[in-house]
């Protein structure tokens, strides 16, 4: 069992992640939230496992679905906040909004909406890392969708052949918004695949947060010591909520709520909370629930972006 700081410390990234997006759901219906959200509530262990063996000052590259990466890396609340507000303090300036989140001080990448195109931008912030030599590593977390994309595969092959010093994430969730695994992929060997362009590949089916963190702190080390090129990890996860928008749509009919109740019995926040004590453990949560009231009011009391700020920073 690991040490209890370092439980505590999990357990807090795990939790502020989950608390941070159900408060976002919940006032979202009141229109003051005014970009879509897509929520990674039951997702949190990818990225918080992840970031966990991560040196502030490695990279990470999010998706438009970045809330618990952004977090998990230590992105600003505030500022994440504020930018689903469109308030002018919020991390895109109001401009950008949840699928547009960056925080440069954490080295976390600008999101992007479309789907796989920041898997590249990992890749070449790697290469810019090996030039440096300090032993930093680059991450690219993404959806099971994101590797129907072209660019995914020429990603692999060019960090491969390089052996560029960065950890390919595939979040398999099992869905492209409704559409599942079954209709889209004539192989779900997806580890193979990576694997065809010489990379070591794990897959973690449970969610297990410290699988995923023993798991990623040992391909990291590699890197920075140049033992090893790129790495490729596919982690099974379950999207709680609709693929956009702060609802369940287990009315949809495209998949049954007791995929949810399967995965809910393994849930990373919950067990890692079980393994604390009861006070370190209430702590923690007394200290987010401040967190996210003191990034809820910011957000709410920030002034709106000047109309003047309409055209400043957009490419024309
Ligand atoms: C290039 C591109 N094609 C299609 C879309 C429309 N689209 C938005 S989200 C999405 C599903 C992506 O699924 P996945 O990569 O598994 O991520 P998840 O939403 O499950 O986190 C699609 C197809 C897009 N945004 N960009």
């Amino acid at each position: 069992m690991l040490p209890e700081a370092d439980l505590a410390r999990i357990y807090r990234s795990l939790r502020l992640i989950r608390r941070a997006e159900e408060e976002t759901a919940r006032i979202y219906p009141s229109d003051r939230i005014k970009s879509p959200v897509h929520l990674a509530i039951g997702q949190e262990a990818v990225a918080t496992g992840i970031c966990d063996p991560l040196r502030p000052e490695d990279v990470v590259a999010p998706t438009y679905r970045s809330h618990a990466l952004y977090l998990a890396k230590g992105g600003s609340l505030r500022g994440m906040m504020a930018e689903m507000y469109g308030k002018a303090t919020g991390v895109a300036a109001g401009k950008g909004g949840s699928m547009h989140l960056i925080d440069a001080a954490r080295h976390v990448l600008g999101a992007s909406a479309v789907v796989g195109t920041t898997i590249p931008l990992a890749v070449g912030y790697a290469l810019a890392l090996k030039r440096e030599g300090k032993g930093r590593v680059a991450v690219a977390l993404f959806g099971d969708g994101a590797t129907e994309e072209g660019v995914f595969y020429e990603s692999l092959n060019f960090a491969s052949l390089h052996r560029l010093p960065v950890l390919f994430v595939c979040e398999n969730n099992g869905f492209a918004i409704h559409t599942p695994l079954a209709k889209r992929w004539a192989s779900e060997k997806l580890c193979d695949r990576a694997a065809g362009f010489g990379l070591p590949t794990t897959r973690i089916a449970d969610g297990d947060v410290l699988a995923i963190r023993e798991s990623a702190a040992g391909y990291v080390e590699k890197m920075r010591k140049r033992e090893s090129g790129p790495a490729f990890m596919e982690c099974l996860t379950y999207r709680w909520r609709e693929h956009v928008g702060p609802a369940e749509d287990y009315d949809a009919g495209y998949r049954p709520h007791s995929d949810l109740e399967a995965w809910q019995k393994t849930d990373q926040v919950a067990r890692i909370g079980g393994m604390l004590k009861a006070e370190a453990r209430a702590k923690v949560d007394a200290a987010i629930e401040a967190e996210i009231a003191d990034a809820v009011a910011f957000a709410e009391q920030s002034p709106w972006p000047d109309p003047k700020e309409l055209t400043a920073d957009v490419y024309a």
